[in-house]
């Protein structure tokens, strides 16, 4: 079965080459392992996705970003076939099928609250803001996943310096796209909608916080948050929210929507700890899609950068 999936890939002509020797490099480790090895693994994690990779548009990319990993960027179909977006469903396959029809345009975003110059921008107006930059970076899932990926896009810092907070702004809240008719498998997600995240007023203006467009140097595919998302490499995944609509300076923390859903196992701060373990599972290790043996997971994912933005804080009271 994997032998006709390899063939079936070596035909495309949209993924750039560097992917495809990636893809290799996944099928050859694949080939080799025994059925014996795959027992007790996920298979559904494990498997090449069926999917044909759907490109989106190239984007520009004007330069690569220091703040980049070495590592082996995880392949596309695995990134694009296993994604979390509760608004299209709960299965791991279902926003790759479910949100096939997403409109992302037009789409514009609201940034306001306690800022000087509130502004609602379309896709397009933020896009101009700074050029775009690939940074591969690490995103670690808490639920021990985790994935390498090229995305595109620049520092929310730039954004938010566009709009002048106040000083009274201390926080920033994010809020996600919804409507029940384009999301109808969200009602069967046991969450709130629309998806709400915060993050502190210093950690947004973080350079490492990305306002992001897309990945694999083309725009975000429906089911990875398109047109537009955050990415907190040291935070656990679900703070990087997907879709995003509106983006509001305020003064006090606000509701986030796991930890409205359930505050025991979800914080605010959700940053990569493998100290601390969430009540149900360990965090202390996760496992790369696309490979068999699991990793030791690192404090902050691995971007010890944002460690002063946490000094003196309690990281067990503030998970
Ligand atoms: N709006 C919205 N954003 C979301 C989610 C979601 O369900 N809805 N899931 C989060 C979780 S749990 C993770 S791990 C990442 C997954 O991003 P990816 O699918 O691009 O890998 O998106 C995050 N952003
Ligand atoms: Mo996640």
């Amino acid at each position: 079965m994997l032998i006709k999936k390899a063939a079936e890939i070596r035909g495309s002509e949209i993924t750039p080459k560097w992917l495809y020797v990636n893809r290799r490099k996944f099928l050859a480790g694949a080939l080799g392992v025994t059925a014996g090895a795959l027992a007790g693994r996920t298979l559904k994690e494990l498997a090449w996705p069926m999917q044909k990779v759907v490109a989106g548009s190239k984007l520009n990319v004007a330069q690569k970003s220091a703040f980049s990993t070495s590592e082996a960027v995880t392949p596309y179909d695995n990134v694009t076939h296993y994604n979390n977006f509760y608004e299209f469903g709960v299965g791991k396959e279902d926003p790759a099928e479910k949100a096939k029809n997403f409109r992302t345009s037009p789409w514009s975003v609201k940034v306001g609250g306690l800022v000087d110059k509130p502004r609602t921008f379309s896709v397009e107006d933020l896009m101009q803001l700074a050029p775009l930059e690939e940074r591969i970076y690490r995103h670690r899932c808490v639920e021990a996943w985790s994935i390498v990926v090229p995305w595109v896009g620049f520092s929310l810092s730039v954004l938010l310096k566009e709009v002048a907070p106040q000083a009274k702004a201390k926080f920033v809240a994010f809020e996600s796209f919804y409507d029940r008719g384009q999301m109808p498998e969200a009602r069967y997600g046991g969450i709130p909608f629309p998806y709400v995240e915060g993050l502190r007023l210093d950690e947004a203006m973080h350079p490492l916080a990305l306002l992001c467009f897309g990945m694999y140097g083309q725009t975000l595919p429906n089911q990875d948050g398109a047109p537009v998302r955050m990415v907190l490499p040291w935070k656990y995944g679900f703070k990087s929210i997907k879709s995003l609509v509106k983006i509001k300076l305020v003064d006090k923390q606000p509701p986030t929507t796991w930890n409205m859903a359930n505050s025991s196992e979800f914080g605010f701060y959700s940053n990569v700890n493998p100290a601390v373990d969430h009540p149900r599972w360990s965090q202390a290790k996760e496992r790369r899609l696309g490979e068999f043996s699991r990793r030791s997971t690192l404090m902050f994912n691995g971007y010890d950068q944002v460690a002063s933005l946490y000094s003196g804080m309690d990281l067990r009271k503030n998970f």
